[in-house]
This record gives structure tokens, C-alpha cells and sequence, in this order.
């Protein structure tokens, strides 16, 4: 075994792998170098010493070239891999996707804002609620045809009653929640989810919302329910409207109103001033004793009020001049994201 030899052949090794191998054939248990040492008993003192001083040398020399190999190794693997993820600082960054508020979150976050800025306070109920909340609390019996009309998603589950939880067709569903846990005299709005068996066309989805706008007081009359609900839609719409009521019937509230608004505007083409037409924008009225009495006021003591329901995804439409209201909730990004 030539030292200079070995060396030379091993500074020719180009892969780890083959280095290893080397190792194993010289170096390793079972290695040329590693036997020679264990085959020197049949020698003379004097030629053992000089074999294992020669043998020591020729491990020595190439345990050192070797380690010498390997460290060349890993410092060239280390070079290609800083090479491979060098990153240049001067790229411009990839530009992350921030969140966008959906249009009717947006419309209800600013009517809560505008009933907050009138003194209203603002109430969430909940999503599931009893047939009593939905139905006979606001004086529509069960047998009624108005809950065919509401007819809606109902779960398993059953409450105290024995009955079916539903997912809530009208946010007037809390008026006996909201007016049980406040008491009278209470302002209070509550904007969220209602859910109805509808067919889905460009002004119905099966999910939409509602606010509910409940005023009770002594002696609260039709012209202050005008006063408010026309400051509340001019302040939503953020223009000066005129308020027209005209009668309509919902068990809960007596007498009923369907309301329109109108506004002014300046004509683009004429630049005169028009005014816009009817528009009829929500359901009211003066809240039913039966109401009062199912939440525990006592109407005899004067205590009297309105309740208004304003379908947020109609208010939404307008307020943007969109045609469908599915846009809203069909999780188009394009969609959402043009209205930031
Ligand atoms: C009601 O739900 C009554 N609770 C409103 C009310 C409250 C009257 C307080 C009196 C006093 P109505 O079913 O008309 O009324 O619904 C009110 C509004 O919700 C509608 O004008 C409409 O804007 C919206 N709405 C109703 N159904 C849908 C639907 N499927 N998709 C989208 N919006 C709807």
C-alpha cells in the first residue's frame, strides 16, 4: 500500500458516497489497513514495531485526508444549498390578500352607528329560536296563515314546550326577548340573520338580514315614530328623505304601516333638481298590546310604542344600485372586493 498512491486516489474522490466507500475498503472493521494491524503476530518484535509505525502513519495520513475530503464535501453542499435559496431582497414582496367587510355587514355596521348616535341600543337575539318567539310572542297564533308565510327551517331539537326550535324568519322574533330583558321604557335596534323557505330570485335568498327597531315609552305616538324613521333612513341613505306611510297589516303591530321614501336628487342629464320615486323601504307599526302583554307590560299603565323591520339586503341594494341581492352572498371576491 503506496501512502502517496492512496492519497492521491483519494483526493480524486468527487462524490461523498464514494469517499464513504473508500473509507470502508482502507479504514472500516473490516478495511485493508484496520487487518493489517490485527496479521502481525508471526512477526519479530522489532518488525512488528516498524510495521505498526508504518501502518500508524499511512492511518493517520489518510484518516486526515479523509476528514479533510469530507468537510470539502459539506461545505460545497452548503454552498449549492445558500446558492439555491439565496432570496434577492431587492425582488418587490408578494402582496397579501386583506380581509373585506361584505357589503351587508358593512350597510348593518352603519346603521347600528346611526341607531347608537339616536340613543338606540343595540341587541343580537339569537338565530334559533322557539315558535313561541317567532310566532305567538308577536301575536301570530300558530294556526295563523301568516306562518305559512313564514314557513321556515326547522331544527330537531325541541324546546320546553315540547316544540321544534326554528331558524328565525323576522328579526321581530327578539321584540319579546329584547323587551323581557331590558324592560320599559327601552330603544333598542337588532340587526341579524333571518332565514325563510323562499325561492331564490333577485330580491329573495333563503338567508338575509333584518333590523328590528323597537321605541317603547308612555305615550309614544305615529308622529314620533315618523321623526325617527325618517332621520334613521336619511342618515342610512345619506340623503334628506320624505316619509309616506300608508296602511298595512302585521298581527304585531296596530295600526300597520308599509313605508316609502322619496328624495331629492340632482338629474345628471338636466343637472335640475327631480325627486325620486316611491320607494317602499320597510314594514312598521304601533306595537299590538297583546305584544306588551306577552313580554309583561301593562298597556293600561300608558305604555305604548312602534317596532319597525328593515330587510338590510333591500337597503343594501339601493344604497349600491345593485340588481340581484345574490351578489351579496354567492362568495364572489370580484364582488366584494369593488366595494372597499
Ligand atoms: C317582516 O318580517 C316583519 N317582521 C317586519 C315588521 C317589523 C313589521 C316590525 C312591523 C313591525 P316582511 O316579511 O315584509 O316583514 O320582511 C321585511 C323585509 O325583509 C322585507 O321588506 C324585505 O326587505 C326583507 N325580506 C323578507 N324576505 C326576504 C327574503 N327572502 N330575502 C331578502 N329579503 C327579504
Amino acid at each position: 500500500m503506496d501512502k502517496q498512491q492512496l492519497l492521491n486516489e483519494l483526493s480524486q474522490v468527487s462524490t461523498p458516497e464514494s469517499l464513504q466507500q473508500r473509507y470502508q475498503t482502507y479504514l472500516g472493521k473490516k478495511g485493508t489497513i484496520t487487518l493489517a494491524f490485527k496479521t502481525m503476530s508471526d512477526l519479530s518484535p522489532d518488525e512488528r514495531k516498524e510495521k505498526w509505525q508504518v501502518l500508524s502513519a499511512l492511518k493517520t495520513a489518510l484518516e486526515t485526508a479523509y476528514a479533510e475530503k469530507e468537510q470539502q464535501f459539506s461545505l460545497k453542499e452548503i454552498n449549492e444549498l445558500l446558492e439555491k435559496e439565496l432570496v434577492d431582497i431587492s425582488l418587490p414582496g408578494k402582496k397579501l390578500d386583506q380581509g373585506y367587510y361584505n357589503l351587508l355587514v358593512k350597510t348593518r355596521r352603519e346603521m347600528e352607528n346611526i341607531a347608537q348616535s339616536m340613543g338606540f341600543i343595540v341587541e343580537l337575539g339569537t338565530e334559533v329560536v322557539s315558535k313561541f318567539e317567532n310566532f305567538e310572542a308577536v301575536n301570530i297564533p300558530i294556526t295563523h296563515p301568516a306562518t305559512e308565510m313564514h314557513d321556515t327551517i326547522y331544527l330537531e331539537q325541541k324546546d320546553d314546550r315540547g316544540e321544534n326550535y326554528v331558524l328565525r324568519t323576522h328579526t321581530s322574533s327578539a321584540q319579546n326577548y329584547i323587551i323581557r330583558k331590558h324592560g320599559v321604557p327601552i330603544k333598542a335596534v337588532l340587526p341579524g340573520r333571518c332565514y325563510r323557505f323562499d325561492e331564490m330570485d333577485a330580491t329573495h335568498d333563503t338567508m338575509f338580514y333584518q333590523l328590528e327597531g323597537v321605541y317603547i315609552d308612555k305615550n309614544i305616538s305615529i308622529a314620533n315614530f315618523k321623526n325617527v324613521i325618517t332621520t334613521f333612513l336619511s342618515a342610512t341613505l345619506k340623503k334628506q328623505v320624505e316619509v309616506r306611510m300608508r296602511p298595512g297589516f302585521f298581527p304585531f303591530v296596530e295600526p300597520g304601516f308599509e313605508i316609502d321614501a322619496r328624495y331629492e336628487y340632482i338629474d345628471p342629464k338636466t343637472g335640475k333638481k327631480q325627486l325620486s320615486k316611491w320607494l317602499e323601504l320597510l314594514w312598521a307599526g304601533m306595537i299590538h298590546p297583546n305584544v306588551l302583554k306577552n313580554a309583561g307590560v301593562d298597556p293600561r299603565e300608558g305604555w305604548t310604542g312602534f317596532a319597525f323591520g328593515i330587510g338590510i339586503n333591500r337597503v343594501t341594494a339601493m344604497k349600491y344600485g345593485i340588481k340581484d341581492i345574490r351578489y351579496f352572498t354567492n362568495g364572489d371576491l370580484r364582488f366584494t372586493k369593488s366595494f372597499t
